[in-house]
């Protein structure tokens, strides 16, 4: 049998994870320069932006180990077109008056707008041509996106999930994921929030009670599979 299509037990809470190296997609969420520099989305929210680079380093040395292996890989974007057509009205308006909304003109473009310089990838991780890069108006990757028929079409039906930020885009994501019978795991020094306990209080909730949403680990043993194949 071909490597990629045995199963190899990743240790993760609450217990291993079944990865399947040939039905697998590495997913990385939003890792947008509106979420990680300063001038952007996040920033204008008041958060600090730097407190989610700790990802980046990580996501890195995974990307390069799962192209090695030639598996899919899928980035995800925030963002809305240039009209904000979908952009719901409830969305846009959630801020307070003071900050820059989603639309509004900022130092790296118009907020959350696609085309725009915040809406692109960070350069440390930038899409290859082949990947799958998946534009989404909601904080989840699977709502009004064609990403589960992209999944099919390539057999897969495990996900590593990994970006930003943590209980927002990765979590949704993940409940998405999970709603629609994907098994998936998702690595905690891969993911990063502006809020470490929200960090933290959302890999315990994925991986209490049985694995409820999945499986939670670190890219260490996953690097160490990938090596192996
Ligand atoms: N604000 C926040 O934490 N996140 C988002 O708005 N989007 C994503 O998580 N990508």
């Amino acid at each position: 049998m071909d490597a990629i299509a045995a199963t190899y037990p990743v240790t993760a809470e609450p217990y291993a994870f079944p990865f399947v190296p040939a039905a697998c997609a590495l997913v990385v969420i939003d890792m947008q320069r509106d979420f990680l520099e300063p001038g952007g989305f996040g920033a204008g929210l008041g958060n600090d932006v730097s407190l989610l680079r700790r990802a980046i380093g990580p996501i890195g040395r995974l990307l390069a180990a799962w192209r090695t292996v030639g598996l899919p890989v899928v980035h995800t974007r925030e963002g809305h077109c240039p009209d904000l057509s979908d952009l719901p009205r409830a969305k846009h308006r959630r801020a307070p008056q003071d900050v820059p909304r989603i639309g509004d003109l900022g130092p790296m473009g118009r907020i959350l707008v696609r085309g725009q310089p915040g809406h692109e990838l960070i350069p440390e991780l930038k899409a290859l041509p082949g990947e799958i890069v998946i534009d989404k108006p909601g904080k989840g990757a699977f709502y009004a996106t064609d990403l589960q028929a992209r999944l099919e079409s390539v057999g897969v039906h495990q996900l590593v999930v990994t970006g930003v930020t943590t209980e927002v885009c990765v979590q949704t994501t993940v409940r998405e994921a999970n709603d629609r019978g994907y098994d998936c795991l998702l690595l905690s020094d891969c993911t990063a929030s502006y809020f470490p306990e929200f960090h933290a209080a959302s890999l315990k909730m994925v991986s209490a009670q049985g694995g409820i949403f999945g499986w939670v680990s670190s890219s260490g043993p996953v690097l160490k599979i990938l090596a192996s194949l």
